[in-house]
């Protein structure tokens, strides 16, 4: 079953041109950013909405998998830095800033506290799996916050970008830990000090993503992904992305614990025994745990 996309109210676009698009194929649940004209920039209306639902995705029984994509030509290019809760002082006639004029402090640390950490946080532990489709520039928190999903494809126009050191900031919305595991401490650093764009091919050689795929056909790959996902043990999914971001801070007789110990858990559950039983049984399974 396929549902059009819903337009939930919003503060900072007109109505009927929400920020976020929420839709569903079965039991994909897509969200679609959806500020095109500003790339989709993150706003803390859209970073709000965002996390509002991926907590109902999260709730959802009849959600198996979450795709996210961005609507026109770029996927986001991370927080918008013209939104009035972090836009820094300057003058607007020359671009300037005044070297006399104290700036108005705007903790940008708080702006993380209270919509990047918990929105990172929500995606990572989503207890069902995440596909980002991106489908063009991804840059800053956007770049980060697709990285933070279970399985990247990218469109062959796409790119990412750690544009945080060309205005003087750190990568956030987890950066510095995702890089750093995906491309190893070399290439994190090359990404993050130079803020240079990495087309999708060179992320997919990389490592940084699962794959780049052909701009016509990002969107049927993602979904199509994101449907055999959805047909797959969903809980053996999010325990086994569990023991991989675990693992890299384990030893590893630890790692072999916990692993012994998440296949205890899943060893009760009904989609082992369906899985074992499907297959001496030479049936299609039918996995049902969330
Ligand atoms: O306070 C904090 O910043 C804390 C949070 C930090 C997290 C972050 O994400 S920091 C990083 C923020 N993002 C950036 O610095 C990226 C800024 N954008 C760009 O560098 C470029 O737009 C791109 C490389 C992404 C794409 O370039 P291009 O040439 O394809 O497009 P464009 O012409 O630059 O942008 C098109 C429009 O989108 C343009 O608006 P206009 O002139 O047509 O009315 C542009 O201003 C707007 N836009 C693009 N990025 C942003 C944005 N508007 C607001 N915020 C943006 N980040």
């Amino acid at each position: 079953m396929s549902t059009a996309p819903t337009t939930p109210a919003s503060s900072d676009t007109p109505a009927g041109d929400s920020p976020l698009l929420i839709g569903s194929e079965g039991a994909v649940r897509v969200l679609t950013l959806n500020r095109p004209q500003a790339l989709n920039a993150f706003t803390t209306g859209l970073l709000s909405q965002l996390r509002i639902a991926l907590d109902d995705a999260a709730k959802d029984e009849s959600v198996r998998a979450v795709l996210i994509t961005g609507a026109g030509r770029a996927f986001c290019a991370g927080q918008d830095l013209s939104d009035p809760h972090i836009k820094p002082e300057f003058d607007e006639t020359t671009g300037a800033v005044d070297p006399h004029r104290k700036p108005k402090a705007k903790d940008i640390g708080n702006l993380l506290d209270h919509y990047y950490i918990p929105l990172a946080l929500r995606l990572r532990s989503m207890p069902v799996p995440t596909v980002c489709a991106v489908n063009g520039v991804a840059a800053g928190a956007g770049a980060n916050f697709a990285l933070g999903c279970d399985l990247v494809l990218a469109g062959q126009s796409a790119s990412f970008i750690q544009a945080f050191s060309r205005i003087g900031l750190v990568p956030d919305c987890g950066g510095t830990w995702l890089l750093t595991r995906l491309v190893g401490r070399a290439r994190a650093l090359q990404l993050a000090l130079l803020g240079d764009k990495l087309s999708a091919a060179d992320a997919q050689a990389w490592g940084l993503i699962a794959r780049c795929v052909a701009d016509a056909e990002l969107q049927s790959e993602a979904m199509q992904l994101a449907q055999k996902l959805a047909k797959l043990p969903t809980a053996a999914l999010v325990h086994t992305r569990q023991a991989i971001d675990a693992s890299m801070d384990l030893e590893f007789e630890d790692a072999l614990k916990l692993e012994a110990k998440l296949q205890s858990q899943l060893g009760y559950a009904h989609d082992y025994l369906e899985g074992a039983a499907a297959f001496l049984s030479k049936r299609a399974p039918v996995f049902k745990d969330r």
